[in-house]
């Protein structure tokens, strides 16, 4: 038995040991709690009940089958800090701060410590985008996060526990791999991460840190965020647990490897849950934060790719604005509101996400929120929500945008880039001198983005085209080139194929 193993056999102990069938008064408060645990570049596909068949999660398979398992949820962002503040603020990429990863004027350039070594310029999530946690602190309940948070910009004030969050524990820059994360946040103290998890990834301790957080607020209303780092690149584990004797190319096996110990912690939180007798009374949310890993080179990628297919049947993967960049696993289990097993088909996305916790802690729905709430979807009063436009914005091979209406998704490339499936590093993007263009796909007929039906639909192209127009508004920190700027005022809608 390798150190892993027993480390988290010891969590099942812990939590075997400490959790007394007590905590009864908890069941009986208006506002339910809600446990939020989020993934980092799960794919569509890497899960039992999303159809994958070559990695067993059983805990997340269960969930599933207990609540209600959405297939059209978008994240936030197709990639990590900009979705993950979506999620938090309630404003879709056209109106938060972080809008990428990197912004492209005036934020810092390193963190503090990091002894001269330069990391990306990034921007933090400030005092005036207000919180998941400031809307649900300030109606009663406790919050805490515990993981990544990838919102401070490198300065403390704005880690979690300046933006509503009464305890954080957890990590703040954005790669799992890096050796800064010899060191945690324990709310605005920088501490030493214990020993027995130096380890990357740190998945057990923070669902450990996270449950110690449930048992001590068990009696009133409680808000966890469990922000896990798996399976984020580089895809490092020291068990390859039932993977080992697998014929898969080493990254293959320490990737299934990961996403199933990655079920085992949300197993964890389950059997906590249960044993805490606040099972009933709590929302259960799993979900990853962007679209999983996509990539056709080197070699052992293309194994990997090749035999989970992260994404499938979705087109790209994490960065893209295609599907395969921004759809997510997304399930959600309250117990007596739910039906279990029920499966939904309501476009939703993470704007949605501060509505709906306003509608369900009984207050009222923010105004300024990009979203709307899904709370009569979860109880079943309807099937379908009032059509409207989902939007996502991103600088990262240049401005573009996307938008889904109904089933139609509409993608705009206003700048220097546009990626190709199938071909490799520089020649994977087409340079093209006619901008805007777009791409407009019928997801009902072609969810893999195979046909661009532009000019079959002029129509439908005007209409979202329109949308495009006017759904950004500027920003300090990723101001846009003229070019840019001028694509959004196109009247004028051109193709390219
Ligand atoms: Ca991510």
């Amino acid at each position: 038995m390798n150190r892993v193993t027993i480390l988290i056999l010891l969590l099942i102990l812990v939590y075997n040991l400490q959790a007394s069938p007590g905590g009864k008064d908890a069941g009986k408060v208006d506002q339910p709690n809600i446990v939020f645990i989020m993934a980092d570049d799960l794919g569509y596909h890497d899960l039992g009940c999303y159809g994958q068949d070559r990695i067993l999660t059983p805990n997340i398979d269960r969930l599933a089958s207990e609540g209600l398992r959405f297939t059209d949820f978008y994240a936030g962002a197709a990639v990590c800090a900009p979705s993950r503040a979506v999620l938090q603020t309630g404003l879709h990429t056209g109106h938060t701060t972080v809008r990428g990863n990197d912004c492209r004027q005036g934020g810092l350039y390193q963190p503090p410590g990091s002894e001269g070594r330069p990391g990306p310029m990034r921007i933090g999530i400030p005092s005036s985008d207000t919180t998941l946690a400031d809307m649900l602190q300030k109606a009663g309940y406790s919050t805490g996060l515990f993981g990544k948070w990838h919102l401070s910009g490198y300065l403390y004030e704005n880690l979690p526990v300046k933006r509503g969050y009464d305890e954080y524990k957890g990590s703040c820059i954005a790669d799992p791999g890096s050796s800064r994360q010899g060191f945690m946040f324990h709310n605005d103290s920088v501490v030493r991460i214990p020993e027995e998890f130096s380890a990357e990834p740190r998945d057990g301790l923070w669902t450990l840190l996270a449950l110690d957080f449930i048992k001590r607020h068990r009696d009133k209303p409680f808000f966890v965020m469990l922000c896990l780092s798996t399976p984020h690149k580089p895809f490092s584990i020291s068990d390859q647990g039932i993977y080992a004797d697998s014929a898969w190319n080493d990254m293959s096996r320490n990737y299934a490897a990961l996403v199933s110990r990655m079920d085992t912690h949300v197993g964890l939180v389950m059997k906590a849950l249960k044993e805490l007798d606040l099972e009933e009374n709590t929302i259960l949310i799993f979900c990853s934060d962007n679209g999983g890993e996509y990539r056709e080179i080197p070699e052992d990628w293309a194994e990997w790719t090749k035999i989970f297919v992260s994404n499938k049947p979705l087109k790209g993967g994490k960065a893209d604005f295609y599907e395969g960049g921004i759809r997510i696993p997304f399930i959600l289990r309250w117990p007596g509101i739910t039906d279990p097993a029920r499966i939904c088909n309501q476009p939703l996305y993470f704007a949605d996400v501060m509505p709906t916790f306003a509608d369900i802690a009984g207050l009222p729905v923010p105004k300024w929120s990009d979203g709307i709430s899904m709370r009569k979807v979860l109880t079943g009063e309807t099937e379908k929500l009032e059509d409207r436009f989902m939007y996502w914005e991103f600088e990262h091979r240049g401005f573009h945008q996307a938008v889904r209406w109904k089933n139609w998704v509409m993608l705009r490339w206003t700048g220097k880039q546009q990626r190709i499936y199938g071909q490799e590093s520089d020649s994977d993007v087409r340079r093209s001198t006619m901008y805007p263009f777009y791409e407009l796909y019928n997801l009902s007929s072609d969810i893999s983005q195979d046909d661009n039906v532009i000019e079959l639909h002029p129509e439908v192209a005007a209409v979202m085209n329109e949308y495009l127009n006017k759904a950004h508004t500027d920003s300090p920190y990723f101001p846009l080139t003229e070019r840019e700027r001028n694509s959004l005022d196109s009247l004028n809608i051109t193709w390219f194929r």
